[in-house]
């Protein structure tokens, strides 16, 4: 844990932040550590936005600290990976309906892939007949929905609701995460399982595939 780059962020110095961030990486820290430190800031600024001592544009300056310390991060991830060379089934991820966060999902997204994966993302604020038509089209083992409001809860059970009017629910498992999301939600939303970060998805959905 890097104190330097959780103050950094939080206090929203973008150049200190993405320098800090920068030296951590060169002298050898844990790349993934990085991620773990800007999760803790950017815990600290929402707490923050929900008491009205921060506003929207702070909220965004988060996320594009968060993004460029992810940018920088994800090759030295990839490198250190070791991919199978045989991918181990197929995913469909996206923000559902009415939400935009999309940055978590990338690193969902990111990981998914790097670690033998093949995902077909459907970006943000996704219509349940999105992930119908993708399912139909993709044919994935594993179905990810990502989501970062309290409105965001009835849009998953719609997607999972939707897919299984399609006929679909019994041909892929499904995994919710996200800010607001935890197991009661996956409940709530008859979805398979929640996961509460990148890794979790991993392991639900190598779990799922038979790979683990
Ligand atoms: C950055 C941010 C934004 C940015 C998003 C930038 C982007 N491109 O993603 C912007 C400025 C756009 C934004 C907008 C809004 N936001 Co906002 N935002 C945040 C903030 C500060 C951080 C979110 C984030 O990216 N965290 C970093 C990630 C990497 O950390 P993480 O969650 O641990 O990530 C892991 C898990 O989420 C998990 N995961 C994620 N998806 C999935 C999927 C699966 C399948 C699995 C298994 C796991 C998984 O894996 C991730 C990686 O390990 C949160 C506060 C918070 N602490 O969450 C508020 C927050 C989510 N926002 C909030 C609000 C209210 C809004 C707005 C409504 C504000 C407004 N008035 O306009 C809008 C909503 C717009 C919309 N329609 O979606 C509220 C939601 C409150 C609620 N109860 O609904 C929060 C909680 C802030 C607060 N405390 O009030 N926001």
């Amino acid at each position: 844990m890097s104190k330097e780059l959780i103050d950094a962020v939080i206090e929203m110095r973008e150049e200190d932040a993405i320098k800090i961030a920068e030296n951590l990486l060169n002298s050898g820290a844990e790349p993934l550590s990085l991620l773990d430190d800007c999760r803790t800031a950017l815990g600290v600024i929402g707490d923050r936005f929900a008491a009205g001592e921060c506003f929207v544009p702070e909220l965004i300056l988060a996320g594009e600290m968060l993004r460029q310390i992810g940018d920088m991060v994800k090759p030295r991830i990839a490198s250190s990976g070791n991919a199978p060379e045989k991918k181990l089934g197929k995913i469909v991820m996206g923000t559902v309906e009415g939400d935009i966060h999309d940055i978590a999902k990338d690193i969902v997204t990111f990981m998914l892939e790097i670690n033998g994966f093949d995902v077909m993302d459907l970006g943000v604020d996704v219509p349940a007949a999105k992930f119908v038509e993708a399912v139909k089209e993709f044919k994935p083992q594993v179905v990810g929905l990502s989501g970062f409001l309290t409105l965001a809860y009835d849009p998953m059970k719609n997607t999972v609701q939707a897919l299984k009017d399609a006929g679909l629910r019994d041909s892929v498992k499904i995994m919710i995460g996200g800010g607001q999301m935890d197991d009661q939600i996956a409940a709530y939303a008859k979805a398979d399982a929640y996961g509460k970060d990148a890794m979790a998805a991993v392991q639900l959905s190598k779990k799922w595939v038979g790979e683990q």
